[in-house]
């Protein structure tokens, strides 16, 4: 059968993989050099410099590629890195329909970095799809989603994103962190870019920053890699390994995320002293039938309001978990807890975020894959 009509499970570890040219290692060596012999000018077996290119960080790009049903993938120093090189595709004067709901740092790159040379963008609620036509004009020249948002869960259905993107020629890109490929493969439905924190749930042990962006046009591919290697914002040979690592197990991760972020999700639904949680499995969630149609599952992020609390006493909720780690990031193995205002959105302008729903009692868990009922207990000693 061959490797390349795997599914996904098996992908994870074999996809665009195949064992070391020089002794048969299963694992990529962790290739730490920063150049390559060559026998004369320009004659070399691939590889000449580490900034154009690393054998290990070539295993990751395939491995990634393969997971997100794309022909090339790429990788980065950071997730912010690979977002850094799809915006800079573009020219001054140009304009991009961004998601209003978005991770903080992602909206801080767009308006504190490149407003400032020339790009506009607009920040509009995707939560009907049918709204970016609106902000749409002939200098638009990229459509920005995130689905699941970050930090409120909210859903935009990438088909009809995609749908409108191609009826006027626009490349349409998906950040695909919350979700991963296990759970959604927006290439195969009608993106055009995926990008993602292999940070988070690729790498999954909250040991690596790393991006990544997943492509199917070779044009598109030449212009990114033209990017990754001029502006150079390139990882390591030792972060591709633990990322490549990492994927091996992502879909056994993910089905345990999910079941937990179930199980969490229903026991703040249910707590009296929460007024509300943001969570894409709920049947009353306003896109959940678009959720279940795109998604595999629900992955494991939500973000919940205990009842009349401020500022503060969400923060002295959060500082009371103990399972819960109180820390940036997400999609590691262990259990981390946030407050978006005051975190992740703290570069979002206090209006902007009340906006989009980031008040701020609100409080963002990504759900690990210990034992749910000592994550219940946490919650239930914090909460009260
Ligand atoms: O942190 P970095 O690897 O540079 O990735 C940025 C990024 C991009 N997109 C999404 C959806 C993200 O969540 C992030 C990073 N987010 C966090 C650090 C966080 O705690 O939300």
């Amino acid at each position: 059968m061959g490797k390349n009509n795997l599914k996904f499970n098996s992908k994870t570890i074999h996809g665009g993989q195949e064992p070391d040219k020089a002794y048969g290692a299963v694992m990529p060596p962790i290739y730490q050099t920063s150049t390559y012999a060559q026998t004369a000018p320009g004659v070399h077996n691939g590889y000449e410099y580490s900034r154009s290119a690393n054998p290990t960080r070539t295993a990751l790009e395939k491995s990634l590629a393969s997971i997100e049903n794309g022909n090339y993938g790429l990788v980065f120093g950071s997730g912010i890195a690979a977002i850094d090189a799809v915006i800079k595709l573009l020219s001054p004067g140009d304009e991009v329909i961004s998601t209003s709901d978005l991770y903080g740092g992602s909206y801080r790159l767009f308006k504190q970095v490149y407003e400032k040379f020339g790009i506009i963008f607009h920040f509009v609620d995707m939560s009907n799809t049918s709204t970016i036509e609106n902000y749409i004009n002939s200098n638009t020249k990229l459509i920005w989603v995130e689905t699941p948002t970050n930090p409120m869960m909210n859903i935009i259905d990438i088909a009809a994103a995609g749908k409108i993107a191609k009826k006027h020629n626009i490349p349409l890109a998906v950040d695909n962190t919350f979700a991963t490929p296990y759970l959604q493969t927006p290439l195969d439905l009608g993106a055009d870019i995926v990008m993602h924190s292999a940070t988070k749930y690729l790498g999954g042990h909250s040991d690596v920053v790393m991006g990544a962006l997943i492509v199917n046009n070779k044009d598109l591919a030449d212009k990114l890699y033209f990017i990754q290697k001029a502006s150079g914002a390139i990882c390591g040979p030792m972060d591709s390994f633990l990322v490549l690592r990492g994927i091996k197990t992502l879909h056994v991760r993910m089905q345990r995320h999910c079941e937990n972020g179930k199980a969490i999700a229903n026991y703040l639904a249910n707590h009296p002293k929460v007024e509300k949680v943001f969570w894409p499995g709920f049947d009353t969630h306003p896109n959940y039938n678009i959720a279940k149609s795109q998604m595999k599952g629900f992955g494991g992020m939500l973000s919940f309001i205990p009842k009349g609390a401020d500022y503060n006493e969400a923060i002295e909720i959060i500082k009371k978990l103990e399972v819960f780690t109180l820390a940036e990031s997400l999609g590691g193995v262990e259990s981390l807890a946030g407050h978006p205002a005051s975190m992740t959105h703290a570069s979002m302008p206090k209006k902007e975020r009340e906006k989009n729903g980031i008040v701020d009692s609100l409080i963002r868990l990504s759900v690990g894959i210990e034992d749910e009922n000592d994550l219940i207990d946490d919650l239930k000693q914090a909460i009260g």
